[in-house]
């Protein structure tokens, strides 16, 4: 499940250059009984398994000594919601041990083992492994050298909480729709107003949650005010 994403690309390209490394661990390594059983029935009744503790405890400890000063994480809906804060954060560490559940859940005793517990975002999926796929990703693209140094992240939407501003490329026009005539007028300073305004206007209009922890100059401001009034009649 983690062979595609991981060896693909940005990231697959980040770990041939040695700049980030990734290992799957496969929890069935940690049991000690002929079928390598990791999941049990719940306490109390009901439908559905619940992934025992002691195979996550036992992996946690070896991981945890090959890892120095790593950090770790359970993926879990029951988490601190992700963002791109937690992203940079995380991206100073040395290293990350991150943990997946599967089934209906995890024995509530592997929480103890968690140094946090992560969520990105309000919904359930069948297990850990895509969030903490998604995890890995947005937490690797920020080590320096794994995308490239003109594509900067301190200007990613989000680092400011703002969106990005629209983004156009050739044809000048295509179905009846102009390219704005600004992005060819080749003054970059015009340019670069324009696109300020339209990342305010998006976020004011997508994102009112966004707008008010975003950096804004006082007329920003009544520009995003602006926006939100006119969506509120
Ligand atoms: C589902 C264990 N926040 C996304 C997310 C994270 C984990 C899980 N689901 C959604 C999950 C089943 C078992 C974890």
């Amino acid at each position: 499940m983690f062979d595609g994403p991981l060896n693909h690309s940005i990231i697959g390209r980040a770990q041939d250059k040695g700049i980030i490394e990734t290992d799957v661990h496969n929890l069935r390594k940690w049991t000690h009984d002929k079928h390598q059983v990791t999941d049990d029935y719940p306490y109390g009744g009901g439908s559905g398994m619940v992934m025992k503790a002691e195979p996550f405890f036992e992996a946690v400890d070896e991981l945890r000594e090959k890892n120095k000063g790593a950090k770790v994480v359970l993926m879990t809906p029951q988490g601190e919601p992700f963002c791109d804060a937690k992203a940079r954060k995380l991206a100073k560490l040395p290293g990350l041990i991150i943990l997946c559940g599967r089934y209906e859940g995890v024995d509530e005793r592997v929480r103890l083992i968690a140094d946090m517990e992560i969520s990105i975002g309000d919904y359930v999926l069948t297990g850990g492994e895509l969030p903490a796929m998604v995890l890995i990703d947005a937490v690797a693209r920020l080590n320096p050298g794994v995308v490239k140094e003109a594509e900067s992240t301190a200007k990613d939407s989000h680092a400011e909480n703002l969106l990005e501003h629209p983004h156009y490329t050739r044809p000048p026009e295509f179905m009846g729709k102009k390219v704005p005539d600004v992005l060819l007028s080749g003054d970059h300073g015009k340019i670069e107003k324009w696109r300020r305004e339209q990342s305010i206007i998006r976020t004011a209009e997508r994102r009112p949650d966004l707008i008010t922890r975003a950096n804004l100059t006082n007329s920003e401001k009544e520009l995003a005010r602006r926006v939100t009034e006119k969506n509120h009649d």
